[in-house]
């Protein structure tokens, strides 16, 4: 299965991908991890990452884009992703148009979780205090979540009208969330 997940910043997209993946056999494709482990690595693409990442604006897309593409055509990937936070602009819609039509493949279904603001600012701010993410403070995560409305919402339409996207409840406990997301696929 070809599967994107989508939902603002911390309505579970990475938690639900990672268990979810496990569950399809197929390998979790998520941008957010891709960066952090450039940044770690100190690599050039990390470190131009990066300052977009710590004020909770979004990569540029030709960055983003490139990465995207290399990690789709790995052999890995050839029988199915789950792509956790890409697309996220309209402009990523259209490269991931075409590294599918280059590919030979297209996506079976979109999965947007939704979530309410307080649910989101108190998800993130207890995963500031665990695991101290430089993009988890109070202000940037509303930075965050303006940004997701302004840029990726409009995603949602775009696969509505393709007939691919299921919308997902994403309050409650990982597991209610995990058994709604394996339902609607
Ligand atoms: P991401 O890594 O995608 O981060 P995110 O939106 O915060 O979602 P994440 O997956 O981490 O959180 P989750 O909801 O699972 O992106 C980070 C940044 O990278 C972006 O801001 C941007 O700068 C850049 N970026 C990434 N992709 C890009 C792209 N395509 N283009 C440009 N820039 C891009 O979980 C959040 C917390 O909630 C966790 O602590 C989790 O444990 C908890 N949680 C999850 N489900 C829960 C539940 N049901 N109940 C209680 N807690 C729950």
């Amino acid at each position: 299965m070809r599967i994107v997940l989508m939902g603002p910043p911390g309505s579970g997209k990475g938690t639900q991908a990672e268990v979810v993946s496990a569950q399809l056999g197929v390998p979790h494709v998520s941008t957010g991890e891709l960066f952090r482990g450039h940044l770690d690595d100190v690599t050039p693409l990390g470190i131009a990452a990066g300052m977009f990442m710590e004020s909770g604006s979004y990569v540029p897309d030709h960055i983003t884009n490139a990465m995207v593409r290399d990690r789709l055509a790995r052999p890995d990937a050839s029988a199915g992703f789950l792509l956790d936070g890409y697309p996220r602009t309209l402009e990523q819609v259209e490269e991931l148009d075409a590294v599918l039509v280059d590919l030979g493949v297209a996506l079976d279904r979109v999965v947007e979780l939704s979530i309410n603001n307080d649910e989101v600012v108190a998800r993130l701010l207890k995963r500031a205090e665990e695991q101290g993410r430089a993009d988890d403070t109070e202000e940037v995560i509303r930075h965050r979540m303006a940004v997701y409305e302004e840029q990726t919402e409009p995603l949602a339409r775009v696969y509505a009208e393709r007939g691919l996207l299921v919308r997902v409840d994403g309050m409650g406990s990982i597991e209610e969330v995990r058994d709604r997301v394996l339902a609607a696929l």
